[in-house]
């Protein structure tokens, strides 16, 4: 177990301020018996997920200049500002459509886990593809945290990103960070803790879904998901995704293995889908 204060930023122009106190970090390594919050890493693979995590638990999680390093989850933990988070490390993923084993671990967990805050670590350098899985979070969760990571990378490039403008058109803190420099980490962290306590509340840009019929589908379908897996987390992304013919999450419905849920009674919700498909067809 690792429990050393974060080193202070050299390269910050917040330095010595109080607000950006490095000193209020405490890494807890593994040891994490009890904790207040959950907090999930997502985002497209190779963005610094686990390097945001290793210079926030004091673990050393596998990083390296090339995709799909992280092959399961990793759990550490943290304390900050009085709290203790629970850090959950996972596999990079485009997309919560993906259907690779470990895009299926990390839409999972970020699906049905219920993290209390979801961090979307992004590349500034490659934001627009990005955007993709930062969108498709946004719809199902109302609290989460941009990491606008590889900030260096895209100075070196001559980018600038107007982040203020980003955070109020997607209606959730974007915090511009270089993690290996562990630039911006502190601003990070308060962010993520103000969205855990509630002291911030995100209101997520969401897509609208458009014709009538299909809203009505979507309500019907999801409250027919509900009342048969009443635990289900987001069942109207689920529903979506079964409107849209999605073959992995039709087969994941029906043998019970979203969110390791118990196996359920498919055939109403098989039902239910067929008529809905009946009447937008
Ligand atoms: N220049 C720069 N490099 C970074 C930064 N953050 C992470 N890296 C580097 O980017 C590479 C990928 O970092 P990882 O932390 O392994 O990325 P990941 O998102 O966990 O990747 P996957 O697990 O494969 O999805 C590593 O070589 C890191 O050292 C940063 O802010 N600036
Ligand atoms: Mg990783």
């Amino acid at each position: 177990m690792t429990s050393e204060p974060i080193k202070p930023q050299t390269t910050s122009p917040c330095e010595g301020c109080p607000a950006h106190n490095a000193q209020n970090l405490l890494k807890l390594g593994i040891s994490m018996d009890e904790w207040d919050y959950v907090v999930a890493l997502a985002g497209n693979p190779n963005t610094g997920k686990s390097t945001v995590f290793n210079a926030l638990t004091g673990l050393r999680q596998h990083t390296g200049n090339w995709p799909g390093k992280t092959v399961g989850r990793a759990e550490g933990g943290f304390s900050f500002g009085g709290s203790r988070f629970k850090l959950i490390d996972l596999p990079g993923t485009y997309s919560l459509l993906s259907t690779s084993f470990d895009e299926e671990i990390a839409r999972d967990f970020i699906l049905f886990g219920q993290p209390d805050v979801t961090i979307i670590v992004v590349d500034a350098t490659r934001l627009e593809r990005n955007l993709n899985l930062v969108l498709q979070v946004l719809e199902i969760t109302d609290r989460a945290v941009i990491c606008l990571n590889l900030m260096d990378e895209a100075r070196r490039y001559g980018l600038t990103i107007d982040d203020r403008r980003l955070a109020r058109d997607l209606g959730v803190p974007v915090v511009p960070t270089a993690a290996r420099q562990r630039e911006g980490l502190d601003q990070l962290l308060q962010a993520v803790s103000d969205v855990a306590s509630g002291k911030v509340v995100c209101r997520p840009h969401r897509v609208n879904s458009g014709l009538p019929a299909i809203q009505r589908a979507v309500f019907q379908l999801t409250e027919k998901l509900q009342q048969v897996y009443p635990q289900l987390p987001n069942a109207r992304w689920v529903a979506l995704r079964l409107l849209d013919g999605d073959r992995n999450i039709i087969q994941a419905v029906e043998r019970g293995e979203l969110g390791n849920l118990a196996l359920p009674s498919t055939s109403e919700v098989s039902q239910a889908l067929d008529q809905q498909l009946e009447m937008i067809n």
